[in-house]
């Protein structure tokens, strides 16, 4: 069972019952997808998911968030394919990479590296009983001190990209700005938070006052 349903327009008008339809989670990746969604102005529904669940594996059969179900009941999984999806539903929103092969080539390279080095260096401290066999408090708090080094090794890389910059990729507003977002928020819940990393704080700070942002920000813990 899926545990309640909210329903939302950019706009703050009536939905349609055919809106496209978000499953999220509170804190997760997902809610990078709902704020590109914000950013790109398009109309949708949002329900919180039943992380897990055999009927939420009926719309995600790998039971994770995000999930984007379309309007002809089409389900698209993937952070990445679903904020680009969602980014080009509103190609005058410019929330992707530049035109031409080496800028896409650039915005690529950022969006795997979020995907599939920054993410996946939080698993271990989200779940560090599925990286050990042995269910020992000391053996699974190694596992999470043994994620600090990969997250402080993909904050730098993150410090870095943004640069003097107030943006991931060069200097405009992409969806990249979003899942960087989302996911730098984790580290509030380690030792070392965004706060040591000088460019990714500022970068942090700016998304903080950013209107969209902070109400989804508020919706997604609701
Ligand atoms: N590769 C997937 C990863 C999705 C993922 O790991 N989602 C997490 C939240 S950030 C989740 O749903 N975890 C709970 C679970 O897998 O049961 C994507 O990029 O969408």
């Amino acid at each position: 069972m899926l545990n309640f349903i909210v329903r939302w327009h950019s706009l703050g008008n009536l939905i349609l019952e055919n809106d496209m339809k978000l499953y999220y989670a509170p804190g997760t990746c997902a809610v990078a997808c709902w704020i590109a969604a914000e950013w790109a102005g398009v109309d949708y529904q949002v329900e919180k998911a039943a992380l897990g669940t055999e009927e939420y594996k009926k719309i995600n059969p790998l039971g994770s968030v995000p999930a984007l179900e379309l309007e002809d009941g089409q389900v698209r999984t993937q952070a990445v394919a679903i904020m680009n999806y969602i980014a080009k539903q509103a190609k005058e929103k410019d929330l992707l990479s530049d035109q031409g092969d080496a800028e896409e080539a650039k915005f690529d390279e950022i969006m795997f590296f979020l995907a599939s080095d920054f993410h996946p260096a939080f698993w271990p401290f989200f779940g560090p009983q599925k990286f050990t066999t042995s269910s020992d408090d000391a053996a699974l708090e190694a596992v999470k001190e043994a994620a600090y080094a990969r997250i402080d090794r993909v904050m730098n890389h993150l410090d870095a990209l943004i640069g003097s910059d107030d943006h991931v990729y060069k200097n405009k507003r992409t969806i990249a700005d979003a899942y960087a977002y989302v996911m730098a928020n984790w580290t509030k819940k380690i030792p070392k938070d965004y706060t040591n990393y000088p460019n990714v704080n500022r970068f942090m700070e700016s998304m903080n006052q950013c209107e969209g942002v902070k109400k989804v920000m508020a919706d997604s813990v609701k």
